[in-house]
């Protein structure tokens, strides 16, 4: 396939100009559209949103196509279809500012939008076959870099022998101490699942992790419809998952929402730069303009501070080499594009 052209900004300004003032002069269907209300989008396929009212009533709507972009969490007001024909659809008029908003990289149109308004990310990991705080520590920086409240959990505790479980205490211990928020759960027992409820009331939340740990599980212990996530698009089908950002929201029985898609899901970090990732680590953020050269790579460098926090026992050691390691595998992680 050729290379797209780039476009500069101000050809993408004319480009977007033109098309407004095209869409303008369109004539618009008014005849079966009811009054404008608030509304909050639950679901995007297609050309088409899902619209909840506030009575909790979907509509299938129609995007005007001056608005930019609507993804699920999106707070909207948009004038619902008053006729009986199913084929008239309700109309999406307006997208409000967005809070937050979780992104995915994508080669064509740079970062896209895929889920809106999120309050906190939860980071599902379990402990089989081993837990791995590096893992954690990728999607931390992700959630830093967007700005969302990450909440670590671990889940599949009741495998765990006594011993075992003291030690994987003391290894979420650091995560405790730089801040974060972290459960133990257990679908089997039970544990922490009412602890899990109460941090997920009166928030929009996604929950992201590797396939296997236990999200599905999880989030089907809190939906009134406890089928709705079970046997959902397959996590490492790894099919259609780039093309489609098909995403549902769904509501808790003690409240609270969850926003669910593959694009969700594969929420990573590759397309950072350096500084964001270092940023990410929010321990070293006391330390950072403080190393003595500019470009310091916070290795072997002369006067690295962060270093020296790590020797003086301020850093934790194996958050250090967990930075090191995704620094060093961010060139291996951007896709090679050019071959095709
Ligand atoms: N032992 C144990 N198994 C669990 C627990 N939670 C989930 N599982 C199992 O782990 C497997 C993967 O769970 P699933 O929810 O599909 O994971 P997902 O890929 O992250 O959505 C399933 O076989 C679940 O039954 C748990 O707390 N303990
Ligand atoms: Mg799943
Ligand atoms: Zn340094």
């Amino acid at each position: 396939m050729a290379k797209k052209p780039k476009l500069t900004h101000r050809q993408k300004r004319q480009v977007s100009t033109n098309r407004s003032k095209r869409l303008a002069q369109a004539p618009i269907e008014h005849d079966h559209l009811g009054v404008a209300q608030p509304g909050l989008v639950v679901g995007r396929f297609g050309k088409h949103a899902n619209v909840e009212d506030e009575q909790g009533v979907q509509h299938k709507c129609h995007i005007r196509r001056t608005i930019n972009s609507v993804v699920c969490g999106d707070s909207v007001v948009f004038c619902p279809s008053i006729s009986s024909e199913p084929r008239d659809l309700g109309v999406i008029e307006i997208v409000h500012d967005r809070k937050t908003v979780l992104t995915r990289p994508d080669f064509y149109d740079g970062v896209k939008p895929i889920a809106a308004n999120i309050d906190q990310i939860i980071i599902v990991s379990s402990i089989v076959p081993t837990l791995s705080p590096h893992i954690i520590d990728r999607y931390l920086v992700a959630c830093e870099d967007v700005q969302i409240q990450p909440v670590i959990v671990v889940n599949k505790m009741e495998l765990l022998n006594e011993e075992d479980r003291e030690m994987v205490i003391e290894l979420l211990t650091i995560y405790h101490e730089i801040g974060y928020k972290v459960l133990l759960t257990s679908c089997v027992t039970g544990e922490g699942i009412d602890e899990l409820a109460k941090l997920l009331t009166d928030n929009i939340s996604v929950f992201v992790g590797q396939s296997g740990v236990g999200k599905s599980s999880l989030v089907n212990q809190l939906l009134p419809e406890a089928d709705e996530v079970v046997g959902d698009i397959s996590d490492n089908s790894g099919l259609g998952t780039h093309t489609t950002t098909t995403a549902k929201l769904l509501h808790f029985t003690q409240g609270g929402d969850v926003i669910d898609s593959p694009g969700v899901r594969e929420f990573s970090l590759w397309h950072l730069p350096e500084e964001q990732i270092t940023r990410g680590f929010i321990e070293f953020r006391d330390y950072l303009g403080g190393c003595k050269f500019r470009d310091c790579k916070h290795g072997d460098d002369p006067g690295c501070l962060i270093r020296a926090a790590v020797i003086d026992g301020d850093i934790d050691e194996a958050r250090y080499e967990s930075y090191h390691k995704i620094i060093d595998s961010m060139d291996d992680k951007r896709p090679t594009y050019s071959k095709s």
